[in-house]
């Protein structure tokens, strides 16, 4: 996976006009951009293709799958079909889950990116006693992409340890949820960044202000 200067968009503003409107805007700093649920439930998965008409940026389809392998399957074969480049995938649900959806991404050329833990307060109770686990596991299976949180670095840390240096990990949390832009590439690939982004008043100076505190 190659990021243009390791910061990924997370847009997630629900109406398609302002999402393509604030995302011009970031264009010449930015080649990756993370579709979660709010946007494509809005306007339906078309808007992959909207954004690629748009943009010549890779998509990551935030649908962070998390069913039994066929209804996996399903979900993966049709989400990458709409033109998302990479889909992440909860590791919770089990190898059997996850190989569901990497199947399908290495029949397309395409990846699965692994969540092993969240990012926000809640996660503290279920997901990171497990994370270590769900790491090893995708190690494991091969994958080579994983999401792990800018919030504690020191699990951020734990899982680059885990996954190993070659792997990338993409990392949420950064700015509005608390985590710093520099102290998070430290250990991961790439930042993600939606609302400090897409909620500024002048979305160009927020990034340009990211890249000045990563330089
Ligand atoms: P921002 N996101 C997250 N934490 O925040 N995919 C996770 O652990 C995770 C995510 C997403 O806070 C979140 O849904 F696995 O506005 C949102 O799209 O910068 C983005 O990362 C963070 O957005």
């Amino acid at each position: 996976m190659n990021v243009k200067n390791r910061i990924i968009l997370a847009m997630d503003l629900m109406d398609l006009d302002q999402a393509i409107s604030v995302t011009e805007q970031v264009s010449d700093y930015i080649d990756t951009i993370k579709i979660g649920y709010p946007l494509a439930l809005s306007q339906g998965l078309s808007c992959f293709s909207k954004f690629k008409e748009n943009f010549s940026f890779n998509i990551i389809a935030d649908f962070k799958v998390a069913d039994i392998p066929p209804t996996n399957e399903k979900i993966t074969r049709v989400t990458l079909d709409a033109g998302a480049d990479a889909i992440i995938v909860h590791g919770m649900v089990g190898d059997d889950s996850a190989r569901a959806c990497q199947e399908v991404a290495e029949n397309r050329g395409k990846e699965i990116i692994l969540l092993t833990e969240m990012s926000h307060p809640g996660a503290e109770k279920f997901i990171k006693p497990l994370s270590e686990d769900i790491a090893r596991m995708g190690v494991e299976l091969g994958i080579t992409n994983y999401v792990a949180p800018s919030t504690r670095l020191d699990r951020l840390e734990k899982i680059r340890k885990l996954v190993g240096d070659d792997s990338f990990i993409i990392s949420p949390g950064v700015g509005t949820q608390g985590g710093d832009p520099k102290e998070t590439l430290k250990y991961a690939d790439a930042i993600i960044v939606g609302r400090s982004i897409y909620n500024a008043k002048e979305p160009e100076n927020a990034v340009m202000e990211i890249l000045d505190g990563i330089k």
